[in-house]
């Protein structure tokens, strides 16, 4: 089964509306979908793949030969019986762009900054306009998700207010795949996760009514997946769903995944409008911030543990 492929560009027009609904339907059963014509242009998209790959090989690969990963597969291989696996490091090499952080951005790949710079300034206006279909679907104020991940900041410091990161990531050939996950199986903490895969190398899976499915690749879409804040927000409409990254033994899967989030001040809760009269919230009311505290502890375990966790306010 093939996670669904929505045409963004239909959301204006004359097929507006089967879009729309479409896109509720993808975020209700799926959490997760593929945008096709999504208005980044696809020479924007090439350069994104060059400089992030050159950078790999130039700036990365050299480090990921020393890394956690390599050194304990090759002292679970020396040992005499490994019927073990890893299970405490993932077989990734990633760094993370944000607007705070540009000092630290990769600085020997010729183009690699000023590209990167211009994809998240466009990733970032995509999120937005995904998460206006959201709240539209939702039944909400248009711009309520944006304000709610941007702690209810007014229009003019709600753009700087919520977290976007740039989470840049190769998956080297692994030699023994079946001891090690590229990425364990988890739900992300944050809000709208916009992925932009590897075209050819396999190997995202989202767990869906119990069966792992592969993530087809396919160029140059943009997957899109909501978070454990979209699930709150919605009270539950829209669920965060598990996924992870196998190892592979050949090819180097480069994906990049941009992270629209809220700021760590922003208070988050399910939507009022969304509460049926006299309904409970399935959710508590939380700070994000603590929220990301437990999630550093608890990322690889299931979400609802979390949703204990954190202190309520
Ligand atoms: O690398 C990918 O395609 C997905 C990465 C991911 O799930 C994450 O960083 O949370
Ligand atoms: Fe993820």
């Amino acid at each position: 089964m093939a996670i669904p492929v929505i045409d963004f560009s239909k959301t204006e027009g004359e097929e507006r509306s089967k879009t729309l609904a479409e896109i509720a339907h993808c975020c209700e059963e799926w959490g997760f979908f593929q945008l096709v014509n999504h208005g980044i242009s696809e020479e924007l998209l090439e350069r994104v793949k060059k400089v992030a790959s050159e950078c790999y090989k130039v700036e990365r690969e050299a480090g990921f030969g020393e890394s956690e990963p390599v050194k304990k597969l090759k002292e679970l291989m020396e040992k005499e019986s490994c019927d073990e696996r890893i299970d405490d490091v993932d077989w990734e090499d990633v760094f993370l762009l944000t607007d705070h952080n540009a000092h630290q951005w990769p600085s020997k790949t010729a183009g690699f900054r000023e590209t990167m710079k211009e994809y998240r300034s466009e990733l970032k206006k995509l999120a937005v306009r995904v998460m206006e279909t959201m709240d539209e679907n939702l039944g909400l104020p248009k711009g309520y998700m944006k304000k709610a991940f941007s702690g209810g900041k007014e229009e003019e410091e709600e753009e700087d207010a919520a977290f976007f990161g740039t989470k840049v990531s190769h998956y080297p050939p692994c030699p023994k795949p079946e001891k090690v996950a590229g990425l364990r199986a988890h739900t992300d903490a944050g809000g709208v996760i916009l992925l932009f895969q590897d075209d050819e190398v396999e190997s995202l899976q989202i767990l869906k009514d119990g069966v792992w499915l592969d993530v087809q690749p396919l160029k140059n879409a943009i997957v899109i997946n909501t978070g454990d804040q979209v699930e709150v927000l919605s009270n539950g409409r829209y669920k965060s769903v598990w996924h992870r990254i196998l190892a592979t033994p050949h090819g180097n899967r480069r994906s990049i995944a941009s992270f629209y989030n809220p700021s760590t001040e922003a208070t988050i809760h399910p939507a009022t409008q969304l509460l049926a009269e006299k309904a409970e919230a399935e959710y508590p009311r939380f700070v994000f911030g603590d929220y990301m505290s437990v999630y550093a502890e608890q990322k690889f375990l299931p979400k609802e543990p979390r949703f204990q966790a954190v202190k309520a306010v």
